[in-house]
């Protein structure tokens, strides 16, 4: 603690932190735990956050990075980035009790990519290419897929016939950045069809809108979130683009007093896949140094809300194991 600190206004953006599929997703882990009482295995980290990757863990949750980790026959759950149909054939195959904790808006991505390519269209996919979102929606769509990543892309990539043609996105992309991508698109291909920037999420969306408010006003911004984390990037780069230093802060650790040395007035928010309490320990830390003032500043209120993960046949198969 300091003797006599400074004053520090911190400007908490809203909405922040966890959305309902990331919430949704960390449910079906815990659930599926209780239930089973034994280990449960899940594909891929169900978020992309140790914090809570580590929490479930301790609680008896193995994370692995391919099915072939997996024993057969056990419990096999799908993170919240969704998997190719190649993973859910390999998946039934190996008799796994599956809980697919995919995302209800990565689904719905999934289901328009593969309408196109029933109507005979190329489906060009706009996503961070290595991305497991983008592994996951590629590989649901059955028919000839492209996958681009920038303006630069659009301008070349091959298609067989201009006419018969559609785009879809990553959920967690840069509306900014996608707009500017799908408009490449459009003015190379008039016939194409697609969503705009509506297939990127809600809460991407209005997370983005959020820290964008605040660095109109912040000097720096503190963004809580893994490295790894696609959407929690996007937020330190729209900061960015205000002109705006931002720090990625994946534990308390990362945020130093030479931070906010000199300012006044400091932005802070959150991933969709940051638990709240990182925003809490950025601000008990900020609190060691100087004497804050906390304004929330609202852009919008969120109030989506998905049904659970089916377990129904989950606690089927148990009761009914010998
Ligand atoms: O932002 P990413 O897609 O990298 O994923 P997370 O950081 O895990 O955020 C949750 C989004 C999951 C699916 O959209
Ligand atoms: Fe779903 Fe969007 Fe959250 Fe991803 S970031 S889990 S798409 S609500």
């Amino acid at each position: 603690m300091i003797d006599n600190p400074l004053p520090l206004t911190v400007l908490l953006a809203s909405p922040r932190s966890f959305c309902a599929g990331v919430e949704r997703a960390i449910r079906a882990v815990e659930d599926a735990l209780v239930l089973t009482g034994k280990p449960v295995y899940v594909r891929h980290e169900i978020v992309h956050n140790g914090r809570v990757v580590d929490e479930l863990r301790r609680k008896g949750a193995v994370f692995v990075e391919e099915l072939a980790q997996i024993p057969d026959g056990a419990v096999a759950i799908f993170s919240a980035h969704g998997v190719s149909r190649a993973v859910e054939r390999e998946a039934a195959e190996r008799g796994f009790s599956v809980l697919d904790a995919t995302c209800p808006l990565v689904r719905r991505v999934h289901l328009e990519g593969q309408r196109h390519a029933k109507a005979g269209r190329e489906v060009i996919v706009i996503g961070h290419r290595g991305h497991v979102e983008i592994e996951g929606t590629t590989g649901q769509i059955d028919g000839i897929v492209h996958m681009i990543d920038s303006v630069a892309e659009a301008l070349t990539v091959p298609v067989a016939d201009p006419e018969r043609i559609a785009y879809i996105t990553q959920t967690t992309l840069s509306v900014d950045d996608t707009r500017e991508i799908i408009a490449a698109l459009k003015a190379r291909f008039p016939a194409i069809q697609g969503p705009d920037v509506k297939t990127i999420c809600y809460a991407t969306q209005n997370r983005q809108l959020a820290v964008r408010v605040i660095a109109k006003r912040a000097e720096r911004i503190i963004v809580c979130g893994a490295r790894n984390s696609s959407n929690t990037n996007r937020l330190c780069e729209v900061a960015a683009s205000e002109g705006r230093q931002a720090l990625l802060m994946q534990d308390p650790k990362d945020l130093t007093l030479s931070f906010i040395d000199g300012a006044a007035v400091i932005g802070l928010t959150a991933g969709a896949s940051a638990p709240e309490d990182l925003v809490k320990e950025a601000l008990a830390q900020l609190a060691r140094w100087r004497r804050l003032t906390v304004e929330e500043v609202c852009v919008t209120h969120e109030d989506a809300h998905f049904a659970p993960v089916d377990l129904s046949r989950l606690i089927t198969q148990l009761a009914n194991a010998p």
